[in-house]
């Protein structure tokens, strides 16, 4: 059975009802520091769990007889970066407690990092799949050490850790919670709800983007790769599309040709995006475990838009 920490965040909520769907949905128990009424809670096991309680964790996931634990409890990069004491303890002391459980329990282990795990002298374009990681971030350095820590059970203790580094993630479900990308789901809500949106980040900074399927299906398909062809474990650069804010508008005025794009810089997320690739390479993951994304910008945005418009009241209504 599947444990699967911070199930109400923004991946969670919808890995949770996929995995639901393909193991059985008595098998994901979904957790997460609070509770909502959502189809997470009411469609399989959810139980509330701090996962700074190690004891807590281990009593889940011995007493639901777990054997995969996928742990997405964490505080993301503009989050972590005004509160970096509260993100280390979080973000570390979490992913050791489900790295520890994981190993009492022989469970295999996935948690993601992200491309947020690269720095400012990290080579931009291209970025290959081993290269230089100096964050500047919390998030950042957290996601580095996270990396190394699941590495190191991997070589160590034999649990068998594996991660991707997410570039920002989209989705129309769960609108993602202090991130530095999170601009680019934003973006599509005001659209429909103001016709116009006002980007924290700035003009011509690109950063790499993927639609929610695309990340569940990387998340399924790297679980259930034969591990005799990994040869990297933690973690994999995956990605779909590399963006900046002129060119998501103009993929939405295709729909809305009104829709109007400006500009406020928030200096810390800015600051953020700016340490971060430009785009990233993805080869290692394609050749090791067939590694695909099916949405580019067009489809992401054409899907967007009509989900978008069943979930909010179109602008002018
Ligand atoms: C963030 N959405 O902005 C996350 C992600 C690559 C971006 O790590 O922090």
């Amino acid at each position: 059975r599947i444990l699967v920490t911070g199930a109400l965040g923004q991946i969670g909520s919808e890995l949770v009802l996929k995995l639901r769907k393909l193991y059985g949905a008595d098998n994901v128990i979904a957790t997460d520091i609070r509770k909502n009424d959502t189809e997470i809670v009411h469609s399989g096991p959810f139980e509330l769990l701090d996962v700074t309680d190690a004891d807590a964790m281990y009593q889940i996931a011995k007493k639901n007889q777990v054997d995969t634990i996928i742990h997405l409890a964490a505080l993301l990069s503009a989050t972590a970066e005004s509160k970096p004491l509260i993100a280390w303890n979080l973000n570390m002391g979490g992913l050791v407690n489900a790295l520890e459980v994981a190993r009492e329990l022989k469970c295999q282990f996935f948690t993601p990092s992200s491309i947020g795990a690269f720095g400012p002298t990290t080579p931009k374009d291209h970025t290959p799949q081993d290269t230089i990681q100096r964050p500047t971030t919390m998030y950042g350095v957290n996601k580095v050490a996270g990396e190394l820590l699941c590495d190191y059970y991997y070589h160590k203790f034999g649990v068998d850790t594996r991660g991707l580094r997410f570039p920002g993630l989209i989705s129309y479900m769960t609108p993602p919670g202090g991130g530095t990308t999170d601009y680019a789901v934003e973006i599509y809500y005001e659209a429909l709800r103001s016709g116009k949106y006002t980007s924290y980040i700035a003009k011509g900074t690109y950063m790499d983007m993927m639609y929610m399927p695309d990340a569940l299906n990387a998340i399924v398909a790297l679980m259930e790769a034969d591990p005799a062809k990994l040869k990297h474990r933690n973690s994999f650069n995956v990605t779909a599309m590399s963006f900046e804010p002129e060119e998501i508008a103009a993929e939405i005025r295709k729909h809305l040709p009104h829709f109007q794009l400006d500009y406020d810089v928030d200096p810390v997320r800015q600051a953020i995006a700016d340490s971060w690739p430009n785009s990233i390479d993805a080869t290692a993951a394609k050749e090791e475990w067939g590694f695909k994304a099916e949405y580019d910008l067009q489809k992401m945005t054409e899907d967007m838009l009509a989900r978008l418009e069943q979930k909010i009241s179109p602008v002018g209504t």
